[in-house]
């Protein structure tokens, strides 16, 4: 985090509520190495954080009023009564950072008002959790000035909240614990049942290896109908097979459990991403550990056939960059995030990196789609306080 940006950010904070902030915090955006669609599941997710970060300048209130204000967004000044914040009452960027403080309320902390001034470099409907950026790094400040003292997990567990009730997006847990809790250059193991984690070192640049962002362009949105469909069917998959969450499937026994689902061929379909993906993540992880770091390609792959074929939730363009990245030398890629749209990562030989942003570049113009954005990604540290 650059000093200048952090200043900059302290300059339009005073110049628009004329006092200085308390303090600036930052919280990333994150990219999922693998592990999809698996934490509302209870699965297994390996999300890494993105240099690409939120950040905002807070200082305390004790009049009962938020009031919010984006550096990205036309709009002024918001000015909310805490008291009458409510659930799905807000539909626009404002319900982030309000449905924490609604939810930190509503968890009994005694919240008593702030003023806010927010910028994020994170890509907005790119699947790289430009909402979970906002939500965490209002948490991480609001704990810090009012001395919470709640660990990360529980901020994440808060910001789901915010999500799931105040902005009434059908989230898991990833998107905002990676946010709060990875570490520069670890990919964080996480299982999304009891938030317990481990770090596993990622340092691609130090074996010839990168990560790019392919950002399609391609907008997505997760309160739309898609991924709740999704989320049901998979909680519809556990009741008819008697377990509390698919991931109670052990993967030894994903056979038998497809044949007792009979004619649910969509059910079906769910579930065998679901175990699949969860020991995908498995893979990853033991490959990672013993450092067989070029042989995950095939499994991100792999990843992204389960998601398309099964899951259902790519779409053309992720499609393209997938195929494309296969076909001219990477070790392989998959979509990242919820899809129906956002962005693929794609992992590869430093050498090829030219090579592959020339390919994506070339198949995207010959589609007739909008070119992509692409970007290497570097496993970054997650929300802190910056000044
Ligand atoms: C989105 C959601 F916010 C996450 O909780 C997760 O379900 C992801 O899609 C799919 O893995 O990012």
């Amino acid at each position: 985090m650059g000093s200048e940006q952090v200043q900059h950010v302290r300059d339009a904070f005073e110049a628009l509520y004329g006092t200085e902030p308390d303090g600036v915090w930052a919280a990333p955006g994150r990219v999922n190495l693998i592990g999809e669609h698996t934490d509302y599941n209870d699965g297994f997710v390996m999300p890494f954080a993105l240099p690409h970060t939120a950040l905002a300048a807070v200082a305390r209130r004790a009049d009962g009023r938020l009031r919010l204000h984006s550096g990205d967004i036309e709009g002024g000044v918001a000015e909310l009564d805490l008291a009458a914040l409510a659930p799905e009452s807000d539909g626009n960027w404002t319900a982030y950072p309000a449905g924490v403080v609604w939810a930190l309320r509503e968890a009994g902390h005694p919240i008593t008002g702030a003023d806010v001034h927010l910028t994020s470099t994170v890509p907005t409907g790119a699947g790289l959790s430009s909402s979970a950026a906002l939500e965490v790094v209002v948490a991480l400040a609001l704990n810090d000035l009012y001395s919470l003292g709640l660990q990360r997990w529980q901020l994440a567990r808060l910001c789901q909240r915010a999500e799931n009730v105040y902005v009434g997006a059908p989230t898991g847990i990833m998107d905002q614990t990676a946010s709060a809790c990875c570490e520069a250059g670890h990919a964080l193991f996480l299982d999304t049942r009891d938030l317990s984690q481990k770090q596993i070192p990622f340092d691609l640049a130090a074996e010839g290896l990168r990560l790019l962002v392919v950002d399609t362009q391609v907008k997505h949105a997760h309160s739309g109908g898609e991924y709740g469909k999704r989320r049901a069917g998979c909680e519809k998959g556990a009741a008819l097979l008697g377990v509390d969450a698919l991931r109670d499937i052990p993967y030894d026994d994903l056979d038998a459990a497809l044949a007792r689902l009979g004619d649910e061929e969509e059910v079906r379909r769910l579930v065998r991403h679901v175990v699949t993906e969860d020991a995908r993540v498995q893979r990853v992880v033991s490959l990672l550990e013993s450092g067989d770091t070029r042989a995950i390609g095939p499994v991100l792959t792999e990843g992204h056939a389960s998601l398309r074929d099964d899951f259902r939730v790519s779409c053309p363009e992720l499609d393209l960059v997938v195929d494309t990245a296969v076909a001219t030398g990477a070790l392989g890629a998959r979509m990242t995030g919820g899809g129906f749209g956002g962005s693929a990562i794609v992992l590869a030989e430093t050498a090829e990196v030219d090579t592959l942003t020339k390919a994506f570049e070339v198949a995207f113009a010959t589609a007739g789609y909008t070119a992509p954005r692409i970007f290497e990604a570097v496993p970054s540290p997650g929300a802190r306080r910056v000044n």
